[in-house]
């Protein structure tokens, strides 16, 4: 009998130990986008997935959901700091309502090239607007790249800044992007990106502003005749955790998450690189016609955004001078 008992004790330790762990500790990361499927945020996000799978073998699973299926880029932002959600990659779009700092990167013509980018998104001022999130339970993984943002527009060829001229243009929902375009002369309207392709399909607005990246994937091609490569905003991404989702990791898994973030941030820079390289021809090749204009008389249009007080409290967090030094170093470390 003891000897019975003693078996059923060992088995159910057992059990405990081997089986309960397999059952039990499996963690989701579920990873909110906006961009459709073949975008490289989800390139990028498989590929985080997939590295995450690997080394912590199977313990966690990072399932991707494409296309605004979990709600806006602000929707899944809300939901990492509500708990319904645990990770989203996104644009700045929307984070400038989250931590105010963020809006710096939303000047227009801020850096020259993808290394200025790089310089001041990785080093101390990218690094420092990065640690704001954990303050309102957000923890960035990095940033990550939308990328240089051109023009498109069902009305006429861009050349100059002249020919935006009341044109309707769907912007991200941020003053800077609304006081850019209306600096720009173009009269700006600022939406959700699930809400665009059918608003542009039905000429709520004419025009719209996105990397090639998002202009292909999201076959703005379709219902937009020409595209303007103005490169007149840089959009980083940032790939977001909830801060309460990471604290529950172990400081194994946070490590590997971490290091699994890294990864995909440089494998995504490099596809939103390629993007920029191929995507022109291919834009071109789905009946687009592009335009190359000048870009002095576009940032001399929008160089007034820089010394608006509205925009530089705002960068501040609500103290100008403190968004004066964040918007001089910026520029300083991006030349
Ligand atoms: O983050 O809203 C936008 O135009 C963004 O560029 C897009 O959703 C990718």
């Amino acid at each position: 009998m003891q000897k019975k008992l003693l078996t059923v004790i060992v088995f159910s330790l057992f059990l405990a130990l081997v089986a309960a762990p397999a059952a039990y500790a499996k963690t989701i990361l579920k990873l909110g986008t906006s961009t459709q499927p073949t975008h490289i945020y989800n390139q990028a996000a498989d590929h985080f997935a997939k590295i995450v799978a690997d080394k912590t073998g199977g313990e966690i699973e990072v399932q991707v959901f494409p296309a605004a299926q979990l709600g806006s880029e602000r929707d899944m932002v809300e939901g990492l700091q509500l708990g319904s959600l645990e990770m989203t990659l996104t644009s700045t779009g929307p984070m400038g309502g989250f931590v105010p700092q963020v809006k710096l990167f939303n000047l227009p013509f801020l850096f020259k090239d993808r290394e200025s980018c790089y310089r001041v998104l990785d080093g101390e001022i990218g690094t420092q607007i990065a640690d704001r999130f954990v303050k309102v339970g957000l923890r960035s993984l990095g940033w990550f790249e939308n990328g240089f943002r051109n023009i498109t527009n069902s009305k006429r060829p861009v050349n100059s800044p002249a020919d935006m001229k009341g044109v309707k243009i769907r912007v991200m929902e941020d003053d800077v992007f609304i006081l850019t375009m209306k600096a720009m002369g173009a009269s700006p309207l600022p939406m959700a990106f699930g809400e665009l392709y059918t608003a542009l399909e039905q000429k709520t607005v004419d025009a719209q502003e996105n990397p090639l990246a998002v202009i292909h994937s999201s076959r703005f091609f379709e219902v937009q005749k020409y595209l303007a490569m103005t490169g007149h905003f840089y959009s980083p991404a940032v790939l977001l955790i909830s801060e309460a989702t990471w604290k529950n990791l172990s400081p194994k898994n946070q490590k590997i998450v971490a290091d699994a973030a890294a990864q995909a941030r440089d494998f995504e820079r490099g596809l939103s690189l390629k993007a920029d390289q191929e995507l022109e021809a291919a834009c071109e090749k789905e009946g687009m016609i592009i335009t190359h204009p000048d870009k002095a008389p576009f940032a001399k249009a929008v160089a007034s955004v820089y010394s608006n007080p509205k925009v530089i409290k705002a960068i501040g967090g609500g103290n100008a001078e403190e968004g004066q030094k964040l918007i001089d170093a910026a520029i300083a470390a991006a030349k």
